[in-house]
């Protein structure tokens, strides 16, 4: 279990943000601030990070009102010119405990049920690694409207950043 330790620091403290500013979109919208730079994915961990290094944080979904906000924002976005699936980062995981989901950026437990179907499933990847961290999936042609997956928290994924309250 060493080298599964090894690995989380690394997780934890080996990032190193490489990115361009340039395409980056801050918009305001029902009184929040969201921030979607949406042109590279990082890991779950990394993006709660450079969510914390721009005063923000890793988004929280945990109401219809809050999904409704994060929906009606991206569609101004523009991203959906060029898209049509989406999977991006948000603050739910288990990594505290199997099956326990809270909200990383407000400590509040999971209330809200938007998992697709199968879901979450807690894929094992090998050895050292399950699903714990939760992305916000939309893919209209496979059926999937803005739902949760739990996916590996090192894969690389979009993800967005909020302002709390
Ligand atoms: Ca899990
Ligand atoms: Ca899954």
């Amino acid at each position: 279990m060493f080298w599964c330790g090894t690995l989380l620091v690394s997780m934890l403290f080996g990032g190193v943000y490489l990115q361009k500013e340039n395409d980056i979109a801050f918009a305001i919208n029902r009184g929040k601030t969201y921030y979607f730079p949406h042109s590279f994915g990082l890991s779950w961990q990394q993006a709660v990070e450079y969510c914390r290094n721009h005063g923000m944080f890793l988004v929280t979904i945990q109401t219809k009102e809050q999904l409704g906000s994060v929906v009606e924002y991206l569609n101004t976005s523009g991203y959906w010119k060029t898209k049509d699936q989406l999977h991006m980062w948000t603050s739910l995981n288990d990594i505290g405990e199997e099956g326990q989901y809270f909200w990383a950026s407000t400590g509040e437990r999971l209330t809200f049920d938007r998992w697709k179907a199968g879901e979450p499933d807690n894929k094992r990847l090998d050895t050292c690694t399950t699903e714990n961290c939760v992305v916000l999936s939309h893919h209209p042609v496979r059926g999937v409207y803005y739902s949760f997956d739990d996916r590996p928290c090192q894969e690389n994924n979009l993800f967005l950043c909020e302002s709390l309250g």
